[in-house]
């Protein structure tokens, strides 16, 4: 398994769960500082930054790109695959299929988060559903070109009314045959959702492609009440050998949460 540490530049999302929001020459340099092996993106979108400049950052540092979030599609433009409107629909997967483009070309999948939307209103759940299945079917295809897969990541209950346990996820994907994507095993929506995080990994461990490494709380690992130890014995078992990522508060500041993060994964590995 690889270490990964969340790096934002999206202004709106200065409040989210992202641990470094300085500039990003200065977010990769604090991540080689803290002992992570790669860093996972949340940007404004697939033309803040060139592909050759995160080249050039992760050369430098010696860090890989573990992931790109899409989420700002949502957070900066309203956007998700679930609205009732067709433009906004099509924009929404649009954004998706430029950051699958983006990650494509650093080698990194993109993730889909809060861009999947919620049902309600004019939308049944069968036709959001059936929206998304749509689109992760065109997102796998996209993602494939690039030699990655697409991560699909169940939320809880408070951020979609979709898909919110990984057993859910795993059981959409096998029923709609959908090909190329992966999912999100995030610890903070799952210590929401499920009954044992541990067994939810084990059922589902075929289909899991990241992990949001998150205490129950939303802070680093050992900051919350979330025992790790059998999470992660959960996914070494199941040869699991992707990144676990904290995607978490800055608290009590960014330089102890992301020291806090290494520290729990080196005492369970
Ligand atoms: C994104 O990875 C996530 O976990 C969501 O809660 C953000 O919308
Ligand atoms: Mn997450």
């Amino acid at each position: 398994m690889r270490t990964a540490v969340t790096l934002c530049q999206v202004p709106e999302a200065a409040a989210g769960p992202f641990v470094f929001h300085q500039a990003l020459a200065q977010g990769f340099a604090l991540a080689k500082e803290t002992g992570f092996d790669d860093v996972e993106l949340f940007l404004p979108g697939p033309d803040h930054v060139s592909v050759r400049e995160i080249k050039s950052l992760s050369d430098t540092h010696g860090l890989g790109i573990a992931a790109v979030g899409t989420g700002a599609g949502m957070v900066k433009h309203g956007l998700s695959l679930t609205d009732p409107s067709l433009d906004k629909r099509v924009a929404a997967l649009d954004f998706i299929e430029q950051m699958i483009a983006f990650g494509g070309q650093l080698g990194a999948p993109a993730i889909l988060g809060s861009m999947q939307g919620k049902w309600g209103g004019e939308v049944s759940r069968e036709q959001a559903l059936e929206w998304l299945t749509d689109a992760l079917r065109i997102a796998g295809k996209t993602a494939a070109k690039f030699n990655v897969p697409f991560i699909y990541e169940p939320l809880n209950r408070y951020e979609t009314n979709l898909i919110n346990r990984l057993g859910d996820g795993a059981e959409f994907i096998e029923s709609s045959s959908l090909e190329n994507i992966v999912l999100l095993a995030d610890l903070f929506h799952m210590n929401i959702e499920e009954a044992d995080l541990a067994a939810s990994i084990r059922s589902a461990a075929k289909h899991i492609g990241h992990v949001h490494y998150a205490d129950s709380n939303r802070r680093a690992m050992g900051f919350g009440h979330t025992d790790p130890a059998p999470i992660v014995a959960a996914l070494k078992e199941s040869g699991y050998k992707g990144h676990l990522s904290a995607e978490i508060f800055p608290l009590p500041d960014a330089k102890v949460a992301a020291s806090q993060t290494i520290n729990s994964i080196r005492s369970v590995l």
